[in-house]
């Protein structure tokens, strides 16, 4: 008689570590999940002013413009982008050389630690060939921004109309 309830005693015990354990191992693997979750996710980028200029009919390729904030400690590095509307998003920064303007593709974009960068006409852009519908003033994209560190953010950019033909960024009609 004895043996049995120490029996029932040592059942319930194991019943009573086997719970614990898995208790414990699901809290882990949800605290895993959520920092793997977080860490997929740039929350101290901030984007601003992001907009597209309207290409003209002819056009094939068309930019796109923004400014970046990094309020973070640690340099930020732009290194893609990406999108359902474009075949590809390249990075580029227009250059002026002996009064010629072109574009030079960049592999990378830093982005200073309590910095900013501006994206705009005649300077750094996102270029991306004109989609089979076209875009007009008023449309929105969406752009998914992707950095080295494998963090990403995604940014709506509206098309607008370009402020004056000077300093293309936007175009491959440099003269
Ligand atoms: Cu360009």
């Amino acid at each position: 008689m004895c043996s049995v309830i120490m029996d029932m005693d040592g059942y319930r015990m194991t019943i009573n570590k086997v719970s614990t354990m898995l208790t414990k191992k699901l809290t882990n693997i949800f605290i895993l999940v959520s920092l793997l979750m977080t860490s997929l996710v740039v929350h101290a980028v901030e984007v601003n002013d992001a907009w597209i200029r309207e290409a003209p009919p002819a056009a094939s390729m068309m930019g796109g413009f923004m400014v970046i904030e990094n309020p973070s400690a640690k340099e930020l590095v732009l290194v893609g982008a990406s999108s359902k509307t474009f075949k590809h998003i390249m990075l580029h920064r227009t250059v002026e050389e002996d009064g010629v303007s072109k574009m030079i593709h960049q592999m990378k974009i830093l982005i200073p630690a309590h910095g900013k960068l501006v994206f705009k006409p005649g300077s750094y852009h996102i270029m991306m060939p004109v989609p089979d519908k076209r875009l007009v003033a008023g449309d929105k994209v969406m752009i998914r921004l992707e950095f080295k560190s494998g963090e990403s953010k995604d940014v709506e950019f509206v098309v607008r109309k370009g402020m004056g033909m000077n300093h293309g960024g936007g175009g491959h009609h440099h003269h």
